[in-house]
């Protein structure tokens, strides 16, 4: 990169918003689990849409590719910058509209971290139904790009049903402007769903029209013993009958003890006396703890209210952190159809070297697991396709909430097939044709680097 071009970029956000140093630009390269390594040769940290703008036109006329960031959270390498990209660094994008009590919406720069906005929210009566863990880093952004879901999907959906609107810059610098919010509009294509789950290769998100829901601040969890997986699933089915349903966990016991031997704790239950354990929350305006307590007379579990149940989620957001302290995991976000959970699981723990340690969680309503494996050494290649394509065969997806990234690059077309992944690369071409926008992530193309075995 030129000289020329970091002084252009310092000019749109100032001196110290270029950062150039290696000492600055590290935490910017790697991902939070030191999973992916990259490198480049500045960060760039925008400050407004305009700026947004400028800096997107300022590198593709100089053909520097791009890669957009926001709290760095991702498992998958979508947002590691790669290739002599630009680190364009959304996280001074905070600006936070009013909370609209009417229309139940809000409208939230890319960088406004996901527990910024649901505190926000709460201030009028209202949340943000998208939750999961990295709450506190992970930004608007980031979870609108990658179509993040966490624990409540099963009451509220995915990002992508969030999503009233969206603001973006386009790989040529121009912006798109759809933040209005119209709950109808049949006005054609609608830009701001395409945008949903892109991973930052067809436009830089820059703000978000987001759904509110109630703040339902009364809530009762509890932590359910089954004797096997299948046990789990047809638990399920119950499950959904109750009428505050606000999440649905599954972890399997090696999950649960490795979260509690981490945090040093005891767990809830004794994980050797499970097959498998669900946490159940329900959350509603009026205290919802009878109905939990009807379904726990003839089941084995603990109830969880206050600070109990607030130590169950302490345990459940810390799995991945306890896991990254036993080595760098096989890590794939895999889901299938309910009913072929069990038969995946088997699958999994058959294929898995005996050294391994296997470690599986997940979100039990949308079939969705956290497969983990540590240890398998050599073994993780041919594993991770093994796993890949046993989903496959089992109707599900190779990624349900974290992303394709640059981890699951090379299995994205045989999923999709042909005619699909034949459809997303033109719309790529049409939007991005010089492929300045994140390129090798979605669709291969430029060389990357891994550190060990990745999902
Ligand atoms: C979660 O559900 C995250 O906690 C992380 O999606 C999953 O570490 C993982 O594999
Ligand atoms: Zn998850």
């Amino acid at each position: 990169m030129s000289e020329a071009l970091f002084a252009e970029l310092r000019t749109i956000v100032g001196q110290s918003n270029v950062l150039t140093d290696a000492d600055m630009r590290a935490t910017y390269e790697n991902d939070w689990l030191r999973q992916w390594d990259g490198e480049t040769p500045c960060v760039v940290r925008p400050s407004s849409v305009e700026e947004v703008a400028a800096v997107v036109r300022v590198a593709a006329a100089a053909g520097v590719p791009i890669v957009a960031q926001g709290g760095n959270t991702g498992l998958v390498g979508g947002s590691v910058p790669r290739a002599g990209a630009v680190l364009l660094s959304l996280q001074r994008l905070t600006a936070l509209g009013p909370v609209d009590t009417l229309a139940l919406q809000v409208t939230a720069g890319a960088g406004v971290t996901i527990d910024a906005l649901q505190q926000h929210a709460r201030a009028s009566g209202l949340d943000f139904a998208v939750d999961w863990g990295a709450r506190a880093t992970a930004t608007v952004g980031g979870a609108v790009s990658t179509n993040a879901g966490g624990s409540r999907v099963v009451r509220f959906g995915t990002m992508r049903a969030q999503v009233m609107g969206l603001q973006a810059v386009l790989a040529d610098g121009s912006i798109i402007d759809e933040l209005a919010g119209l709950p109808k509009e049949t006005a054609g294509l609608h830009l701001p769903s395409l945008l949903v789950g892109s991973e930052g290769t067809l436009a830089v998100v820059t703000a978000a029209r987001l759904r509110l829901v109630p703040w339902y601040r009364e809530t009762a969890a509890a932590l359910v013993a089954c004797d096997s997986l299948t046990d789990a699933v047809l638990l399920l089915s119950r499950l959904r009958q109750l009428p505050n349903l606000d999440a649905v966990e599954l972890m399997m016991p090696e999950a649960l003890s490795v979260a509690c031997e981490f945090l040093g704790v005891k767990p809830p239950m004794d994980p050797r006396e499970a097959g498998a354990f669900v946490m159940v929350d329900c959350a509603a305006l009026t205290d919802p703890r009878d109905e939990l307590i009807e379904l726990l007379a003839d089941l084995r579990g603990v109830l969880a209210l206050g600070n109990q149940r607030e130590a169950l989620y302490r345990m459940r957001d810390h799995i991945t952190i306890a896991i990254g302290t036993l080595g760098v995991p096989l890590k794939l976000d895999v889901a299938v159809p309910v009913a072929q959970l069990d038969r995946l699981v088997r699958l999994i723990h058959a294929a898995a070297p005996g050294e391994a340690r296997v470690i599986i969680f997940g979100h039990l309503a949308e079939g969705n697991l956290h497969v983990n494996i540590v240890g398998a050494g050599d073994a993780s290649a041919a594993l991770r396709d093994r796993v890949l394509q046993a989903v496959l065969d089992l109707g599900g997806t190779i990624s349900a909430e974290h992303g394709i990234g640059v981890a699951k690059v090379d299995w994205l077309e045989r999923q999709k097939g042909p005619v699909a992944y034949g459809a997303m690369r033109a719309i790529k071409k049409a939007l991005d044709p010089k492929n300045q926008l994140n390129p090798g992530v979605l669709f291969a193309s430029a060389p990357r680097r891994r550190r060990a075995a990745r999902g």
